[in-house]
């Protein structure tokens, strides 16, 4: 029995639903609301002490982290792989897993909070504002910095030229191979396609503008059955936030 605690707009979620949905199993999708703080409840922290989501629940035991929870799935239930079959192979797609944790999840972070995420800060007064901040666990350093005002035009234009970074490095490697770890699709993909889609939710899409390597890649993944099935409505921040829309 598989229960997923998640959020529809977390990108973090969408790389484990993403998984979930690649590998063709059934999960309960329990929602947590970030609006009524249900990720900060004792009753959560009991089961992720860092308060973020997703937790994964296998029969009761929660597994916490999204790669984590990723390698994890791939492991219990190998009957559709998302790994390579080798050590090396599994190497290689662990060192993008690594890449991916830390350069553009980290990177698209601030656009996200700077363009959507703020506007549940400006409104709260100073002892508000240092009690928010306080709660968030793992992120008080993130959400100190992050203030009332958002990150500063320079932290911004920064993670912009990482995302940019990133993007070159994936188109690279796809002027080489199929996928990112050769000739099949794998766990490293699922933990990049949730800052791609959020990048494009952002109207950053600019960044991978003619780099067709990474476009003929960005085509495939969003054929995947796994892609609808995950970015059902209310996965995406221009479903929430009426200015975030296309204008018609
Ligand atoms: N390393 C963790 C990070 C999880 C994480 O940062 N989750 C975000 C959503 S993508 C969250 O729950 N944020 C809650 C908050 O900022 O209060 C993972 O990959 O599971």
């Amino acid at each position: 029995m598989l229960e997923l605690l998640n959020n529809p707009i977390s990108t973090c979620s969408q790389k484990v639903r993403l998984t979930l949905h690649e590998k063709g199993l059934a999960f309960t999708d329990t929602k947590i609301d970030f609006r009524k703080k249900e990720h900060l409840t004792a009753e959560y922290l009991a089961l992720n002490p860092d308060g973020v989501v997703p937790t994964l629940l296998h029969d009761g035991q929660p597994v916490l982290d999204s790669s984590v929870i990723m390698e994890y799935l791939d492991e219990v239930f190998p009957d559709i792989p998302l790994s390579p079959p080798t050590p090396l192979g599994r190497a290689k797609m662990r060192k993008w897993l690594r890449f991916i944790e830390e350069v553009p999840t980290a990177a698209i972070r601030i656009p996200s909070f700077n363009k959507v995420f703020i506007r549940h800060r400006r409104d709260l007064s100073e002892a508000e504002l240092a009690a928010d901040t306080e709660t968030r666990t793992l992120r008080r350093t993130f959400y100190a910095e992050m203030g009332r005002e958002g990150f500063s035009d320079a932290r911004l234009d920064e993670s912009i030229q990482r995302l940019r970074e990133t993007v070159e490095r994936m188109d690279r490697t796809l002027a080489e191979a199929e996928w990112l770890c050769g000739d099949h699709l794998t766990l490293a993909e699922f933990c990049v396609v949730p800052t791609i889609d959020r990048m494009r939710d952002l109207r950053l899409a600019a960044v991978w503008e003619g780099r067709e390597n990474f476009e003929r890649w960005w085509q495939a993944v969003q054929a995947r059955p796994a892609f609808a099935q995950t970015y059902t409505p209310g996965s995406r921040v221009s479903d929430i936030y009426e200015d975030l829309k296309e204008p018609a």
